[in-house]
């Protein structure tokens, strides 16, 4: 047997660190219909009726309100379907995202 000690020196600390989240922010406006923008929120982040209606008065009265909170790529590719859908109809309603923290 060899004198040689070849037994590992440095030890690897595997770090991972949990997806950083954005959130989702929909904007209130004066010109696109409550139901419209109830449907919007019930097709692209798939609430009940109800809990649309509740996040959609909530922009409505404050001005804003946080939809929810995705990985930055889904965060970014649902407020852009959810303002597109709002545009194909000619109505100014917008969703943007922010990171959270
Ligand atoms: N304020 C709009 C209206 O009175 C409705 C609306 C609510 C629009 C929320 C956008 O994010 C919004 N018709």
């Amino acid at each position: 047997m060899s004198d040689i000690d070849t037994s590992p020196r440095t030890k690897v600390v595997l770090k991972t660190e949990p997806p950083r989240l954005y959130k989702v922010i929909l904007l209130n406006d004066d010109y696109t219909p409550r139901e419209f923008v109830t449907k919007v929120l019930m097709t692209v982040f798939r609430m009940s009726d109800a809990q649309a209606y509740r996040v959609m008065m909530t922009a409505h009265q404050l001005g804003a309100c946080v939809v929810a909170a995705f990985t930055k790529d889904v965060a970014e590719t649902k407020a852009t379907e959810a303002t597109d859908m709002g545009r194909s109809k000619g109505y100014p309603l917008m969703f943007s995202t922010e990171p959270e923290n």
